[in-house]
């Protein structure tokens, strides 16, 4: 059986949960302690969760990789769209959805003091099970590392908090409408698209207190989604590969993602490349962000170019018409892929950088 190594609070373990629901694959969850966090990075060259234990004894991480991979091990049913330019699409938002949405999650996560207060205590008793002292100092490290990391550390201050709020509430009206439709993002059968967004939406803005009861009051169908994707065992008889049209009510998404998230993984991806020290990036009327470059999300926008430039003439025509722009993706230099596919090339975190 396949083994999911991470926590049931975790963004990138509920994305894989969702997927391998959706797929119908059975597996287990093994909830990681501080010491599988570190030991389990050996197999795979990352300290992240999850990890994905095989059974046949390989381990993988970085959910888009397993997804790739599982997409190939187990074909039915299919997650990725058999059109072309929808195929781009579902991919496009995947990477939206584990990108962009990172940071509103973890701001909703860890700046407002219910959400901050149960999810410290969920990680002191969990994650840290495996280190001695009172919980109320493991909870202290934790709100402090975390507070640090992902407020500070992703560039969120008093000053553009607001713009960052912005982005979850306009998620959820562009999905509202959609969902009230449909039951999955891009037709009749769940997609990359869904996974993607599911990481964020299910694990971050569905359970936390303060976004989960904006969802309810806001957005009850995109909450009923999630519990859709999360009951799923196997796609029920639909597939991907049915979805044929790029759905014309996804503008609004489209939009943010056009507006918000392209031109910000361009700023960091030149940042990466011009070894800069830091991201300076507007997000709004006089609000800009800071924040260390990030050299994964540099290698995913170029995943996403190499996807992209990959299209026929037909589907990228397609894929511009619904983004309602010509240029989809800003063009700068591509980065090559530096992220090991093992432990050979040393360790590193999440974010892409060397660690020890
Ligand atoms: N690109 C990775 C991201 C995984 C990731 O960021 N996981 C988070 C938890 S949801 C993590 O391991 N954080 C480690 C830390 O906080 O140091 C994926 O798709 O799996």
């Amino acid at each position: 059986m396949l083994a999911v190594h991470g926590l049931d609070i975790s963004y990138f373990t509920g994305k894989l949960e969702g997927y391998l629901r959706a797929k119908g694959l059975t597996y287990r969850l093994e909830e990681m302690d501080s010491g599988a966090f570190h030991r389990l990075a050996r197999f795979t060259g990352v300290r992240q969760m999850p990890q994905l234990e095989m059974p046949d004894g390989r381990w993988m991480t970085d959910t888009v990789r397993i997804i790739d991979a599982l997409e190939v091990e187990y074909p039915a049913p299919t997650l990725t769209p058999g059109d072309p330019a929808c195929a781009f699409i579902a991919r496009l938002i995947e990477a939206f959805g584990d990108e962009h949405l990172w940071r509103p999650a973890l701001y909703y996560r860890w700046a407002f003091t219910d959400d901050a207060r149960l999810l410290s205590g969920r990680l002191a008793s969990g994650m840290l099970r495996d280190v001695a002292g009172p919980t109320a100092l493991k909870r202290q490290f934790i709100l402090t590392r975390q507070r640090m990391r992902y407020l500070h550390g992703e560039g969120v201050n008093r000053g553009n908090r607001l713009e960052i709020e912005a982005d979850y509430l306009r998620l959820l009206d562009a999905l509202e409408p959609v969902l009230r439709r449909r039951d999955w993002v891009l037709g009749a059968a769940p997609t990359r698209a869904d996974i993607g967004l599911f990481g964020p939406l299910f694990r971050h803005f569905h359970c936390d207190p303060t976004p989960g009861r904006i969802m309810r009051a806001r957005a009850p169908a995109v909450a009923a989604w999630v519990t859709r994707l999360w009951a799923l065992r196997g796609a029920d008889g639909v597939d991907a590969r049915m979805l044929k049209t790029i759905p014309e009510d996804l503008a609004p998404l489209f939009d943010l993602i056009r507006t918000r998230f392209l031109p910000e993984m361009a700023a960091n991806a030149a940042a990466v490349a011009a070894r800069a020290g830091t991201v300076i990036h507007s997000i709004g009327p006089s609000t800009t962000i800071r924040y260390r470059p990030n050299p994964y999300r540099a290698e995913r926008l170029s995943r996403l170019q190499r996807e992209h430039a990959s299209l026929a003439a037909p589907a990228a025509a397609r894929v511009a018409t619904a983004f309602g722009a010509d240029l989809l993706l800003p063009s700068f230099s591509p980065i090559a892929e530096t992220r090991p596919d093992g432990p050979a090339g040393g360790l590193r975190d999440r974010w892409g950088r060397p660690t020890r």
